[in-house]
């Protein structure tokens, strides 16, 4: 073991040092540096005078995943043709608990973006305070466009790769873009098929076999709650604020039910194909008649603007350049670059809270920072609904099933935790919080410990 003697004023060095090396190790993978870059900022200040981080080599660890599969998804479709596509598993850290993190089925979907995910997921993870690890898997099969039964047979598919690499005590996969209700319950069935086994071996299940109440909307739910509490601490209230949301899936359509809830107005949603603006702000009818539209019968968000009258599209867009107080980005990764911060920032925005994942570049983050928008960040905004997902492993393991006013109050009470763990952590000397920074190290450090604990492995 090399002894390493850590200054403050070294600290730059190592961390370029360090982040040379992740580069070199993975090539081609922009998401995944990104990521590490985010995170690895934050720790290398706080491990300056903690010499044993070094020593023991836990961020170098860190950032590898322990495992990586990919395996080959052959399905038929409708008109008999063969089809291929790639799945993947990355089953990044399991000091804190057994893998755990969604699946992704999307076009774009590669090693760099899984890693990316799975790297972030360890660390959102241990802010929860359950016990799961970091995971996160997928494929770029497109469900766009595909028949139910396509999707089945692509499901099954799946589930029949991944059911060797899975386990309820070992890899505990959900949904994420792309995989919701639907997915979940094909690959539940073709997983109880293969094993003969009845086990919490997937969350986000339905609720007739063994999912959590409260689950699927505990991610967006779980956002706006965060964004409450950031702004209690600043001394403000969510009330009478206006809100822009991107996307229209599961995260975005109840973080905009909560924020309605919780007084404030929801005026923007969007899909890949532009966004829909609505300046009265979203009545609970017409995010019921969105989730309808896009889960249901998976249309495009244009079609809010023909269906409404105070509803209008504007296509091929995002909406960064509605004015607004809060901004909660909700579809996909680097969905705000520098140039929409610069529009955010110059139209006033008070808070941005990240519901996706990374879905805000490194300048965009900067830029908020500089012009003193307060940012929380997605491992700590978006963590309920991984964090409902260890209660539904929680009541699966008990078999038991709770009711959804005592899920309603521990996702309440989770979120809360969370930010006062990026408090504590986060809290600059001038009594600001920087929620990156305390989000990053208060996640690190009980996956930290639990890695020293292990010694070298
Ligand atoms: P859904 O599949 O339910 O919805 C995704 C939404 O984002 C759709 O409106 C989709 O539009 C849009 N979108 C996806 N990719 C792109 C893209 N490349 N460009 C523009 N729009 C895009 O996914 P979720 O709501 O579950 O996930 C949204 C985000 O939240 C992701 O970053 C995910 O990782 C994160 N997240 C999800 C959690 C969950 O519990 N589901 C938990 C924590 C984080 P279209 O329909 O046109 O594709
Ligand atoms: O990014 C995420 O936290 C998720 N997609 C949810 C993971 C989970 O296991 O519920």
């Amino acid at each position: 073991m090399s002894k390493v003697n850590v200054t403050p004023t070294k600290t730059q060095e190592y961390f370029e040092r360090y982040m040379h090396g992740v580069e070199k190790r993975n090539p081609g993978e922009p998401e995944f540096v990104q990521a590490v870059y985010e995170v690895a900022s934050s720790i290398f200040p706080y491990i300056a005078d903690k010499p044993i981080y070094h020593e023991m080599q836990i961020l170098e660890r860190m950032a590898e995943p322990e495992r990586t599969v990919s395996f080959r998804v052959p399905w038929t479709d409708d008109s008999g043709n063969i089809r291929t596509n790639r799945g993947w598993r990355v089953q990044f850290n399991s000091a804190i608990g057994p893998y755990k993190g969604g699946l992704r089925f999307h076009p774009t979907v590669n090693q760099s973006i899984l890693k990316f995910l799975g790297f972030e997921q360890t660390f959102k993870n241990s802010l929860t305070g359950l016990p799961m690890g970091g995971g996160k898997g997928g494929s770029n099969f497109n469900p766009k466009g595909k028949s139910d039964l396509e999707v089945m047979r692509f499901c099954q598919s799946f589930m029949t790769e991944l059911s060797r690499h899975i386990g309820e005590d070992t890899d505990v996969p959900a949904g994420d873009i792309g995989v919701g209700g639907r997915e979940i319950g094909y690959m539940f069935g073709q997983y109880k098929r293969i094993n003969n086994r009845f086990v919490g071996v997937l969350t986000g299940k339905g609720m007739s076999y063994g999912g959590s109440k409260m689950r699927p909307e505990a991610t967006g739910y779980g956002a706006v709650f965060f964004v409450r509490d950031m702004l209690q601490q600043a001394g403000d209230t969510i009330e009478g604020k206006t809100v822009i949301i991107s996307g229209s899936g599961n995260v975005a359509t109840h973080a905009a039910e909560k924020a309605l809830q919780l007084g404030a107005k929801p005026i923007t949603m969007s899909d890949s194909s532009g966004f829909i603006h609505c300046k009265d702000g979203f009545t609970q009818e017409q995010i019921e008649w969105i989730q309808v539209l896009k889960d249901v019968r998976r249309g495009r968000i244009s079609e809010a603007a023909d269906e409404f009258s105070n509803i209008s599209f504007h296509a091929d867009s995002r909406p960064w350049g509605v004015p607004g107080d809060i901004a909660i980005p909700s579809a996909t990764q680097n969905e705000v670059n520098a140039e929409d911060a610069a529009s955010l920032i110059a139209n006033g925005v008070k808070l941005v809270a990240e519901a996706a994942n990374m879905p805000c570049e490194l300048a965009a983050v900067q830029a908020f920072n500089a012009a003193g928008v307060m940012f929380g960040p997605a491992k700590a905004v978006n963590a309920g609904g991984v964090g409902v997902s260890g209660l539904e492993m929680s009541q699966n393991s008990a078999r038991m099933a709770w009711d959804e006013a005592h899920l309603a109050t521990l996702l309440e009470g989770m979120m809360k935790t969370i930010h006062d763990s990026c408090v504590q952590y986060g809290t600059g000397p001038n009594g600001k919080v920087n929620y990156l920074e305390g989000a990053n190290i208060a996640g690190f450090v009980r996956v930290a410990e639990a890695m020293l604990s292990y010694g070298h492995v």
